[in-house]
This record gives C-alpha cells, sequence and structure tokens, in this order.
C-alpha cells in the first residue's frame, strides 16, 4: 500500500476557498429568500377556500347565473356579477361556466371549484394561475386593472378535451 501521490490533504487553495465560500453564502441567501419572499413578495395567491359538493357547487353557480345573466355566448351565458361582489364559476370537462363580465377597478370574490376532476384556472394574457379541485370552494380575490377580452384556460390535464377547454372572462371599462 503506497499513500496518493498528490498532496489532497493539504489546506485548500485562496481561490478555491473563495469559491466555496461564496457558494455557502449564496446557498444560504437564497435559502432566506424563500421565507421572506412569502412575506414581501406580491406574488402569493389567495388562500381563502370553503368545503363544498358539486351537486351544491352547481346549485350556487346556476342560482347565481340565474340571477345575474346578462346575454349569452355561444349557449353559455354572460353573467355580470354585482361590482365589489361574489361570482361563481365551476369547471367541469372540458368547460368553464358561465361567461363573467366584470368591471374594471372593481374587487371581486370570484368561488371556483370542479365538479368532477382538477382543473387549472390560467387567465391569460395576464397569466394568472389557479387550482380548481372538486369538493373545494376556492375564492380568488381580484380587481381587474385593464379592460378586455381574457381567456380561461385550464391548465392541468384532465381528458381527452383538455385542449379546447377554454372560458372567457370580459372585462368593461
Ligand atoms: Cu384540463
Amino acid at each position: 500500500m503506497y499513500p496518493p501521490a498528490e498532496v489532497w490533504w493539504r489546506p485548500i487553495d485562496r481561490l478555491e476557498r473563495s469559491w466555496v465560500i461564496i457558494a455557502f453564502v449564496w446557498a444560504l441567501v437564497l435559502t432566506a429568500m424563500m421565507p421572506l419572499w412569502f412575506v414581501v413578495g406580491k406574488q402569493n395567491v389567495p388562500v381563502t377556500t370553503y368545503r363544498t359538493t358539486p351537486e351544491r357547487f352547481r346549485e350556487t353557480v346556476e342560482a347565481f347565473a340565474a340571477e345575474h345573466q346578462v346575454g349569452e355566448r355561444a349557449g353559455i351565458p354572460v353573467v355580470a356579477p354585482p361590482p365589489g361582489g361574489d361570482a361563481y364559476v365551476y369547471a367541469q370537462r372540458f368547460s368553464f361556466y358561465p361567461i363573467l363580465q366584470l368591471e374594471k377597478g372593481e374587487e371581486y370574490r370570484i368561488h371556483v371549484s370542479s365538479l368532477d376532476v382538477q382543473h387549472g384556472f390560467s387567465i391569460q394574457p395576464v397569466n394568472l394561475n389557479f387550482q380548481i379541485v372538486p369538493t373545494y370552494e376556492y375564492v380568488i380575490t381580484l380587481t381587474p386593472t385593464e379592460s378586455g377580452e381574457f381567456q380561461v384556460v385550464c391548465n392541468e390535464y384532465c381528458g381527452l378535451g383538455h385542449h379546447v377547454m377554454t372560458g372567457t372572462i370580459l372585462v368593461n371599462e
């Protein structure tokens, strides 16, 4: 048995030590950023959630749509919730119901749930992304800051028609 020829047990080179320290400090910074960003970053989605059932939620949405319907598009009601009030949307394979018509600058509580499987609720092109899970009524608190027509895309694979699953949110000036 011979010891290895290299002198690997000598103290590390100054340059190497500097980089090890830089990497370690940077790892600490990134680790600290995770909880810090949770508090100070304006990136967190709303957290209000209730338990529900598909039957109960469907009834709530249909009652809401019947009460506030202002039009229709391709058989889907266009519904204008009271400004600053509650709105209800359900997702099911492969559509969102109903179409919401909101007012710019008003804060809404948009309740979403699924009647079957897990879906995504991705508002485009502003790229706001939420999850829709059956038996949970999730409340998205949202204030539209631009007017126009926004597409809602399902971004959680939910079956064969997933790629055609879109909805609409209209925002009036
Ligand atoms: Cu889907």
